[in-house]
Parts: structure tokens; C-alpha cells; sequence
């Protein structure tokens, strides 16, 4: 029940730190759209304050907002979700707004921004807001920098937006659960000027790493390093959306780490640039190429490239495991292991026994295993050519020709020019020629070991 005497505690509180609303204030809290698809929404284009080009999250979507007296408010609801993380498997997960993570939060450099946000989890939470300068009592550290949010309450965070760059919100209380359970979204803020730093498509996502046993839906809260899903926004190959690019466009990915461990990011067909950290634009004097880059965590990288170079290009987390999806880590490597024998032994016992491994693990991505139910297989995906044995974080940047400015459908596996594709040598291969041996000399190594310092200057 809200008293006369807590509104008023509440407005002054709002002076200075996040705030709990008022009944008489949340009569008039901004709408609080819910998404309930794991697609990707088009870029929102800002229908009002200041203009900008807006980003597009992969398998997610832009929250709406409402300008009020020179205000952009908008509405996150904390709240249990159902995520689709692939084709063939769903997460009893936490996150906002009927996904996890949350909407993106986009504004421009110079808002003033207030975000409500109501509490429909089952214990207390806040939202900090990664990497934003702003008033203490803004901050959102439970217990630090204002009270909990306690169970069906909504608080109000006011602050503005100082600078530009890539961002990141997420929990701070009972961070170790509600980060496990995908409470997090991204939050990108707009230079001022339009024309700083565009580019023609500007990707967004989080990395967010999960521990759900193999039939289950609900991730283990208490895993420290062993996750078994390594995610993109909440979705493992084949269900991330490819990175659909125009031929001759700028290209920026925005990637924010949550999970608990880095990530090396890898792109093929292309170099790339780091053009944003956690902390703001690189300058261009100290930029410099790239194919890999690590996203430790809790930072957040924009890379940068001119899609010259048509194709399906692998764009992926270089940590194989990190490609996978589900699997036992405590399985016997069995390559070499000749099985022949034991193997119609224990049939005679376990009728259902499988032989696997003995040839390395790509069987794994063309098998027809019986899986639990709501499981994905650990290497999967088809390509033109055949099983891509891939999983977890792994998508495709596709660059075409033509593509109009704000499409972003899949277009389709690549069409390769004839001649351009790696080949089987057809018939016998011919003798190899054998390289002139080298002569043979005597060779006398001398070695002098260095003495005293002289070795080092
Ligand atoms: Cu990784």
C-alpha cells in the first residue's frame, strides 16, 4: 500500500537516487511492450527527439519509448521468460519485457533518460547500467547505491546520456543467480551528430552463457566455469540470425560479454578494426587490423569493416568449445581405439550400445542420436555442402550484392562463382615429385654460453 508519506519519501529520493514509485506516479508509467518471438526486429527509427541510425539486435529488438516534458521514458519489467535458444529447445529463463536478454535500449548523446523498472521475479533486484557515467545513486548496486527493488515494485532511474558508445544493463543483487538466469540487455548511445562514426548496419549483441543439463529447462544457477551453452542473446547455432550485409557497406558489430569467461571473436574473409571500447570511440591513429578479437568479460568491442568481399564468412568464438552445444566433457577420447569385438560383447547386454569416436567426433554432426527431449545436438547445422558441426556461438556474416538499404532477410546459403570453390582431386593422385636432397655437410655447432650480464644490453 503506498501512504502519502512514502510518496513523498519517494520524490525526494528521486533528487538524488533511483527511486520507488509512487501508486500515483505509476498511473501514469509508460506502456511496457512485450516481445514474444525470438526474431529480429527491424531497426526501430526514432518517430521522435533527436535523430539517429539505429542498430539491429541479433534475435532481438529495440524497446519503444515515450517523450514526456523533454524526457525518454521507457519501461523494462523484470520478469521469468520462456526463450526459444534454438529451433527444438526452450529456457525457463529470466529477463525483460517477455525476453532474455531485454530489449535494446537505444538514445542519443545529450538524453535525459528515466527507465522504469517494475519487479515481477520471485526475489528483489536492481539494474546497473554498464559503462554509463551518471549519478551515484544511479548506479543500481543493491544495498550500495539504493535499496533492493523489492517483489512487485517499481523503481525509476533518472540520469543523462553524457557520452557515446556501447553499453550494457544487467542486475546488480543476487548478480551470480539473476546473470545465470539471463537478466541483462544491451543499451547503445548515439553521438549527437548522425554523421559521426555511421555506418550503413550496426549489429548488436551479448554474449550470456548458460548451464542447462541435457532434457532439462532451467539453467543451474550455481556453475562457475563448466557452462554448457555458450550463447549469443540467449541463442546457440543454428538458432542465431545470420549477419545479412549489402555489398560496400560499413559494417559495425557492437559485443558485450556477460558470461564469465573471454572470447575470442573471430571473423573470416576480412580484417577488421576495434573502433569502440567499453570507454568510448577509438581514435583512428590507434586503431589497427585485426581478425580476432578478445572480449574479456564485461567489456564491450565495436569492430569495423567494408563488406567488400561477397560470401557466407564464419564469425564465431575461437574457443571450440564455444561452438558446441551440450555435451559431456568427460568423455574418453576413443580416436585410434579399435572397438571391434567389445563392442558385440556389450551389445549382448545394452541392446542400444554406440561405438562413437573411434574416427574423431564429426560423426557427431551428421548422426541421428536419440536426444532427450529439449536438447540440442552437440555439432549441428546444414550447409550447401553438408553438416557445418557447429553449435553455441557461431553465426555467418553473408555479404551480397544488391541488397536494399534495411534488409536484412536471409538471402540464402552463397552462390560461388564457378571455379572458386576447394575441390577433391578427381582419379589417382599423380606421384608427388620428390625435392633434390640436400647435400649433405658436417655441420659443427659452437656454443658459447653468455657470462655475467653481457648477453643482455
Ligand atoms: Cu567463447
Amino acid at each position: 500500500m503506498t501512504t502519502r508519506r512514502s510518496f513523498i519519501g519517494a520524490s525526494a529520493a528521486g533528487l538524488f537516487g533511483a527511486a520507488l514509485v509512487s501508486r500515483a506516479a505509476a498511473a501514469t508509467l509508460p506502456e511496457a511492450p512485450v516481445m514474444d518471438k525470438p526474431d529480429m526486429a527491424p531497426p526501430l527509427f526514432p518517430p521522435n527527439g533527436r535523430p539517429y541510425n539505429p542498430v539491429a539486435t541479433l534475435n532481438g529488438w529495440t524497446l519503444p519509448w515515450r517523450m514526456k516534458d523533454g524526457w525518454k521514458e521507457f519501461h523494462l519489467i523484470a520478469e521469468p521468460v520462456r526463450r526459444q535458444m534454438a529451433p527444438g529447445m526452450t529456457a525457463n529463463l529470466w529477463g525483460y519485457n517477455g525476453q532474455s536478454p531485454g530489449p535494446t535500449l537505444e538514445c542519443v548523446e545529450g538524453d535525459k533518460v528515466r527507465i522504469f523498472v517494475t519487479n515481477k521475479l520471485p526475489e528483489h533486484t536492481t539494474i546497473h547500467w554498464h559503462g554509463i557515467l551518471l549519478p551515484n545513486g544511479m548506479d543500481g548496486v543493491g544495498g550500495l547505491t539504493q535499496p533492493q527493488i523489492p517483489v512487485g515494485k517499481t523503481f525509476v532511474y533518472e540520469f543523462q546520456m553524457k557520452k557515446s558508445g556501447t553499453f550494457m544493463y544487467h542486475p546488480h543483487a543476487d548478480e551470480m543467480t539473476q546473470m545465470a538466469m539471463g537478466l541483462m540487455g544491451f543499451l547503445v548511445v548515439h553521438p549527437k551528430d548522425p554523421k559521426f562514426m555511421a555506418v550503413d548496419r550496426d549489429f548488436v549483441f551479448l554474449m550470456n552463457a548458460y548451464d542447462i543439463d541435457p532434457g532439462s529447462f532451467t539453467p543451474r544457477v550455481n556453475t562457475m566455469l563448466d557452462f554448457n551453452l555458450w550463447s549469443w542473446n540467449s541463442r546457440v547455432f543454428p538458432g542465431i540470425d545470420p549477419l545479412v550485409v549489402r555489398r560496400g557497406d560499413r559494417v559495425r558489430i557492437r559485443i558485450g560479454n556477460l558470461t564469465m569467461t573471454n572470447h575470442p571473436i573471430h571473423l573470416h574473409g576480412y580484417d577488421f578494426e576495434v573502433t569502440g571500447t567499453d570507454g568510448g570511440w577509438v581514435p583512428k591513429t590507434a586503431r589497427w587490423p585485426e581478425v580476432t578479437t578478445d572480449v574479456a568479460v564485461g567489456q564491450m568491442r565495436a569492430i569495423e569493416f567494408t563488406a567488400n568481399a561477397p560470401g557466407d564468412w564464419a564469425f564465431h568464438c575461437h574457443k571450440s568449445h564455444h561452438t558446441m552445444n551440450a555435451m559431456g566433457h568427460n568423455v574418453p577420447t576413443m580416436i585410434g581405439v579399435d572397438h571391434r569385438g567389445v563392442a558385440e560383447k556389450i551389445l549382448k547386454l545394452v541392446p542400444d550400445y554406440m561405438v562413437m569416436g573411434e574416427r574423431g567426433m564429426a560423426d557427431m554432426g551428421e548422426m541421428e542420436m536419440p536426444l532427450p527431449d529439449n536438447t540440442l545436438p552437440m555439432m549441428t547445422g546444414a550447409g550447401p555442402f553438408g553438416a557445418i558441426e557447429m553449435g553455441g556461438m557461431f553465426s555467418v556474416v553473408k555479404v551480397r550484392e544488391g541488397l536494399a538499404r534495411n534488409d536484412y532477410k536471409d538471402p540464402g546459403w552463397y552462390r560461388h562463382p564457378p571455379g572458386t570453390v576447394a575441390y577433391a582431386l578427381e582419379g589417382r593422385p599423380p606421384h608427388a615429385e620428390a625435392a633434390a636432397p640436400a647435400p649433405v655437410t658436417q655441420v659443427v655447432l659452437r656454443v658459447r654460453k653468455p657470462s655475467g650480464d653481457a648477453g643482455h644490453r
